[in-house]
C-alpha cells in the first residue's frame, strides 16, 4: 500500500483526520514512531514517567483505571496535569479504554462520569463486537463536546467538598469545567451534599478562529517548549478501531478485522486508524494510522535469537524491526520493554532509534 513507503511527512499533508495530521507531522518533527504505555500503579509514577520519557515518545498511552490516586479534579487532576505535560513534550494522549458497549452508553462513559476522558485524552479506542453504530455513537459525542468546549456556555453546580461529586444542568453531559471547583464559598468548606457553589462559564472562543493557546490545561494541545515550530494540536478527538490483538488465541476474526476497515472508512472524520498487528490499508485513499503493541527489544548488546518470549499470560511480542518493516505498522506500543529497565528514559530512547531507523529502512 502507497502509505508503507510514504514518508510520514507526506502522509502530514493528505491524512483524512486531522489529529492524524497533526500527529504524522509531529513523528516526522521528533524522529520518532514510539507510543509509551505508561502502565504504573500510581498517578505521581505516571506524571514523573510521562515527563522524562516525554522527549522521545509522540504518544502517551495510559491506563487510567489501573492508576491508583487518580485525581479527578478536570482544572488540576491527572488528566489537566498529563495534558500540560502533553504540550510541554510534545505527544497526544491515548486512554486506552477499548469501549464496547451499546451506542448510548459509550457516549456516556467517553464523555462524563468520572474520569470524563474526552477532556484529556485526545485518543482513545473501540472494540466494535457490539456492531458499528457505536462508532458512529462516539463521533457524535466528540463533535458535542467539541462544539461546547469551543464556544458554550456552561452552568456549573458544585456540591459538596472538591473532591466530592459534581453534576451540571445537562445532566452530567457538560464539562463541569470552569471556575466551579467549590471556591467562591470558602474551598473544601462546603458540607458533603450541600450546594457549595454555582458558577455560569462563558467561553468566548470564537468557532472559526485559529487554534491558540488555551487557558483551561484540560485540553490537550501544542508543545510549548520543545517543538515551537508546531501550531498547536487540533480541537479534535480521534479514535483508533481495536482491529486485531497481540495475544495468543485471540478470538477476533478475518470478518472482525474488515469489519473495523468498513466502519473507519464510515466515519474518517472521527476515526484516526486502528490499534492492529498489521496494515489494514488496502484501498488508495485510506489514510489510517496504525498502531502496534506487543512490542520488545532483546536486551542492549544481545543478538534476536528466534522469536521472542511471551510474558506467560498471553502477551506476545515482535521487534520494531519486524513490525514496521514486515508488517507495516506505522507506531510501536511498548510498556514493560521501557518501564521495567533500569533507566527508562534512555531504554526509550533506544526503541526510538530503532523503530524510526526501521521507518527508514521502509522508505527505501
Ligand atoms: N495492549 C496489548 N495488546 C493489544 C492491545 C493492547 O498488549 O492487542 I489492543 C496493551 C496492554 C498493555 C500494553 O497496556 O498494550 C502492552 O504492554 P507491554 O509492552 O508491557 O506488554
Amino acid at each position: 500500500h502507497p502509505t508503507l513507503s510514504q514518508a510520514f511527512a507526506e502522509r502530514a499533508k493528505t491524512a483524512s483526520h486531522p489529529l492524524s495530521r497533526y500527529l504524522l507531522r509531529l513523528m516526522d518533527v521528533k524522529a520518532s514512531n514510539l507510543c509509551l504505555s505508561a502502565d504504573v500503579t500510581t498517578a505521581r509514577d505516571l506524571l514523573a514517567l510521562a515527563d522524562k520519557v516525554g522527549p522521545s515518545i509522540v504518544v502517551l498511552k495510559t491506563h487510567y483505571d489501573l492508576i491508583a490516586g487518580w485525581d479527578y479534579n478536570p482544572q488540576t487532576g491527572t488528566g489537566a496535569r498529563l495534558a500540560a505535560l502533553a504540550r510541554k513534550h510534545g505527544f497526544l494522549i491515548f486512554e486506552d479504554r477499548k469501549f464496547v458497549d451499546i451506542g448510548k452508553t459509550v457516549q456516556m462513559q467517553y464523555t462524563a462520569g468520572t474520569a470524563r476522558i474526552v477532556d484529556w485524552a485526545h485518543i482513545t479506542n473501540a472494540n466494535i463486537d457490539a456492531g458499528k453504530d457505536m462508532v458512529r455513537a462516539m463521533a457524535e459525542a466528540a463533535a458535542k463536546w467539541k462544539a461546547r468546549i469551543n464556544y458554550g456556555v456552561r452552568t456549573s453546580v458544585t456540591v459538596g467538598t472538591p473532591e466530592s461529586d459534581r453534576f451540571d444542568d445537562e445532566g452530567g453531559n457538560g464539562n463541569g469545567n470552569g471556575n466551579g471547583n467549590g471556591n467562591g464559598n470558602g474551598d473544601g468548606e462546603g458540607r458533603k451534599g450541600s450546594i457549595v457553589s454555582v458558577t455560569t462559564v462563558t467561553q468566548s472562543f470564537e468557532p472559526a478562529d485559529p487554534p491558540r493557546p488555551h487557558t483551561t490545561d484540560a485540553r490537550g494541545g501544542a508543545p510549548e517548549v520543545v517543538f515551537a515550530d508546531m501550531e498547536e494540536a487540533p480541537m479534535d478527538r480521534g479514535l483508533l478501531l481495536l482491529a486485531q490483538m497481540s495475544t495468543t488465541g485471540c478470538l477476533m476474526t478475518a470478518a472482525y478485522t474488515q469489519a473495523c476497515v468498513e466502519a473507519a472508512r464510515e466515519n474518517r472524520d472521527f476515526v484516526m486508524g486502528y490499534v492492529a498487528q498489521e496494515c489494514l490499508n488496502t484501498a488508495a485513499d485510506d489514510t489510517f494510522v496504525h498502531m502496534t503493541p506487543g512490542c520488545k527489544l532483546p536486551p542492549a548488546g544481545e543478538e534476536e535469537h528466534g522469536p521472542l518470549e511471551g510474558d506467560g499470560l498471553g502477551q506476545q511480542y515482535n521487534t520494531p524491526d519486524r513490525l514496521i518493516g514486515v508488517l507495516g505498522t506505522d507506531i510501536v506500543i511498548v510498556g514493560r520493554g521501557i518501564i521495567a529497565a533500569d533507566d527508562p528514559p534512555s531504554e526509550a530512547e533506544r526503541y526510538r532509534r530503532k523503530a524510526w531507523k526501521a521507518y527508514l529502512a521502509r522508505l527505501e
